[in-house]
């Protein structure tokens, strides 16, 4: 699973991305560094925290994601700069958006949610419609008959087509697990999920108002977006707190949890994703997948071997497991489970694979 980052200059890209992987990734206010960083970050996870702490593996292991930060992308750059930049998520599953709140009269830029998402949909829906129109026109200026298939192609890039142009995101078409698998190969991205983040100033923490509120939601809405506040800089501040100084900060700011933990949290609902447990005395891991993988589809997420000997898999829940502690409790209150191929993996189940080769 990798995530890119998308933004206008200075909106706080580079902030986001090394409070996520805690790196410590040059910012500099006025010089657009054209640089790609890439990072990975640990999903926290309290239950995989839980299980670590009973089973005292030599490893433990929390999901992770990828994150590539590139440079800022605005309206105004040259064509050629701009698909540049954007070639460089071409491969990513998903993107963050991020969109500036925080105003700093030595940080030079829009502090309007609203333009700047709107500009950035807009570059969005352009990369796509160039890469539709190349491909229609080839089809069409192609000096052989095109085949059925290329034929079938050609009308369903069409109706792409004119989705994107009436602003709609291609994520908002109705389109058959077919259609989608032809599209798969174009690295469309407004295809991919997105998820917009807000980087509020430090004012702007506690009542969490900003520009043009309802306009905005309704806006991501509307492009059937997930959208989350932060403010980086508060965040950097949070990072160098002890765990209990942590906790009290929050706690009087009115969170829980903070900034990049609940961006995580909406990650995995936007993206449809869970999480499922494998534990054991050498490691205690965290596994992401989609939700509605099947067991051996997930077996084969750990091992191509553990999918292709399949045998069952022996599930308990984390909620379960977690009350007495022991899976000898779980058996003799008949909380374990014993599965086939096509069960559909729960968030938080923990699995034992049986498998034969
Ligand atoms: N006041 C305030 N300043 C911030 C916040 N987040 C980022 N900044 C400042 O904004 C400037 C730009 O931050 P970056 O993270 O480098 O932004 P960027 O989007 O990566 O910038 P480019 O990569 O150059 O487009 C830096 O001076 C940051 O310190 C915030 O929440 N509040
Ligand atoms: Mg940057």
């Amino acid at each position: 699973m990798n995530i890119g980052i998308l933004g206008m200059p200075l909106s706080g890209k580079t902030t986001l991305f090394n409070l996520l992987t805690s790196q410590q990734k040059e910012i500099e206010s006025f010089s657009s560094r054209k640089v790609q960083n890439i990072g990975v970050v640990k999903v926290a996870d309290d239950r995989i925290t839980a299980l670590s702490s009973i089973f005292q593996p030599k490893k433990t292991t929390y999901a992770d994601i990828e994150i590539i930060d590139i440079p800022g992308i605005s309206t105004d750059m040259p064509d050629k700069t701009k698909q540049e930049v954007f070639n460089q998520l071409q491969n990513v599953d998903a993107l963050l958006l991020v969109v500036r709140v925080f105003n700093d009269s030595m940080v030079p830029g829009s502090t309007d949610p609203l333009y700047q998402i709107e500009g950035l949909v807009y570059e969005i829906l352009l990369r796509d419609l160039e890469i539709i129109g190349h491909r229609i026109t080839r089809l069409s200026e192609a000096k052989r008959k095109i085949t059925h298939q290329e034929e079938i192609e050609k009308q369903i890039l069409e109706r792409c087509q004119q989705h994107l142009s009436s602003d709609k995101l291609l994520i908002t078409q109705a389109l058959s697990e077919e259609e989608l698998k032809l599209l798969s190969g174009f690295g469309f991205f407004s295809i991919k999920p997105i998820i917009v983040v807000l980087n509020l100033g430090e004012g702007n923490v506690e009542n969490n108002k900003f520009p043009n509120q309802e306009k905005f939601n309704q806006f991501i809405q509307d492009h059937q977006m997930a959208s989350i506040s932060i403010c980086g800089k508060l965040e950097m501040e949070i990072n160098e707190l002890s765990e209990d100084e942590r906790k009290i900060f929050l706690h009087d700011l009115g969170f829980e949890k903070t900034g990049i933990e609940r961006l995580s949290h909406i990650l995995y609902e936007h993206l449809g994703l869970i999480s499922f447990f494998t534990i054991g005395k050498d490691e205690v891991k965290a596994w992401t997948i989609h939700r509605g993988t099947t067991a051996l589809k997930a077996a084969g997420k750990i091992h191509s071997d553990i999918e292709r000997g399949f045998i069952r898999a022996e599930v308990v829940r984390f909620s379960d497991f977690i009350q007495g502690k022991s899976m000898q409790k779980v058996k003799e209150k008949g909380l374990f489970r014993v599965e086939g191929k096509e069960y559909l993996i729960q968030d938080g189940d923990i699995i034992n694979f049986r498998f034969n080769i």
